[in-house]
């Protein structure tokens, strides 16, 4: 039987913008703000035909973030990844939606043009705070895995896959810097499959916040939380799932009882295919102190620590990087078909 809640979440709101396409919001089961009639605001977010479309027949689609590409892997490679990403979708049947900010729009799937903006221009890193300020100046932003996630729920997006989530970072006791892809998660009703994060940041802190925040963390075939680049981080997880067709009836277990929050798929690389400990220990204990030494901070932390590894591993750490990667973005698919057969 259908309830009222799932019919009011089954809501479409048709938006009045030339070009976009319904929308559904499941998280708050209300309007969004966007789609009032504020005139700055007119414009909205634009969902590619081929996106809609799967959304409205039920298919299964799933999200992928732009920040990866445009700070997180290195030209040209990038622009190969983002499309290597979508048709590796795209041959399991599944939709790719492909995020970024365009002047001003967020974009919810993406054009051979939209894909080369992300890879060949110098865009703003965006995190969900930015998303409003981005959208009034019609500037645009390759958004992160909070700002993806935030997107993706708005557009009626269930399963995003990506390469590490943001987490706490070292030093945090003191610098207070923590990715907002923490608490975003904790509010935005979304699978995230990653391979951890990176061991550039606090993992064991990462994991603490996780919990406070209730966003169940679920190790894919492992009860060990992976470390980006190694299969294992010696943390273990109260958590672990065995197949996708379980990733997805947990996932209906927590619209059911959750709060809207969101859930970590955590899925390690194949041991044959993770760096080499060693030289991954030591690449990253230079890639430290060069950090310290340039005097970076902040949200630029990230995108220089991961470009100094490429380079000290003479890109050891970007092949794996993009293994881990498609690995991710392939149990996305299976946990996005699993969904559609059981939502
Ligand atoms: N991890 C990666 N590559 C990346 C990122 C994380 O291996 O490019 C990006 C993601 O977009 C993530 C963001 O959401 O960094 C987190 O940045 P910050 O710590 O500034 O929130
Ligand atoms: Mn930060």
């Amino acid at each position: 039987m259908v309830g009222i809640a799932q019919l009011v979440e089954r809501l479409v709101v048709v938006q009045e913008v030339a070009g976009s396409s319904p929308v559904t919001h499941p998280k708050l089961r209300i309007k969004h703000p966007s789609q009032t009639s504020y005139p700055y605001l007119m414009g909205s977010f634009i969902t590619s035909p081929e996106v809609a479309d799967a959304l409205a027949a039920g298919k299964p689609v799933v999200a992928l973030e732009s920040t990866i590409i445009s700070h997180g892997l290195p030209r040209p490679r990038n622009f190969e990844a983002a499309k290597e990403f979508e048709q590796i979708l795209r041959s399991k049947g599944v939709v790719p939606a492909t995020i970024a900010i365009l002047d001003g729009v967020p974009r919810i799937g993406l054009d051979d043009d939209g894909i080369n903006r992300i890879a060949n221009e110098d865009l703003a890193k965006a995190s969900v705070r930015d998303i409003p300020i981005l959208a009034a100046r019609k500037e645009s932003g390759a958004t992160t895995v909070a700002a993806t996630a935030h997107l993706a729920s708005l557009a009626g997006i269930r399963i995003f896959a990506t390469g590490g989530l943001g987490g706490v970072h070292r030093g945090a006791v003191e610098t207070y810097d923590e990715s907002a892809d923490l608490s975003t998660l904790a509010v935005t009703p979304i699978t995230v499959v990653s391979a951890g994060v990176k061991s550039v940041l606090d993992i064991p802190a990462t994991l603490e916040r996780l919990e406070t925040l209730s966003v169940p963390v679920i190790g894919y075939k492992t009860k060990e939380f992976p470390a980006f680049w190694l299969t294992r981080s010696g943390y273990t997880l109260d958590w672990s799932l065995a197949s996708a067709e379980a990733v997805a009836r947990a996932m209906k277990a927590q619209d059911e009882f959750g709060h809207g929050q969101g859930m970590v798929v955590a899925n390690p690389i194949p041991i044959e295919k993770q760096w080499d400990p060693k030289e991954h220990d030591r690449v990253l204990a230079i890639a430290f102190e060069a950090a310290k030494k340039a005097g970076v901070t902040g949200k630029a932390v990230t995108p220089f620590l991961l470009g100094f590894i490429v380079q000290e591993s003479k890109g050891r750490s970007l092949e794996v990087n993009l293994d881990l990667a498609r690995n991710n973005v392939s149990v996305a698919a299976d946990i996005a078909k699993a969904w559609a057969e059981i939502k």
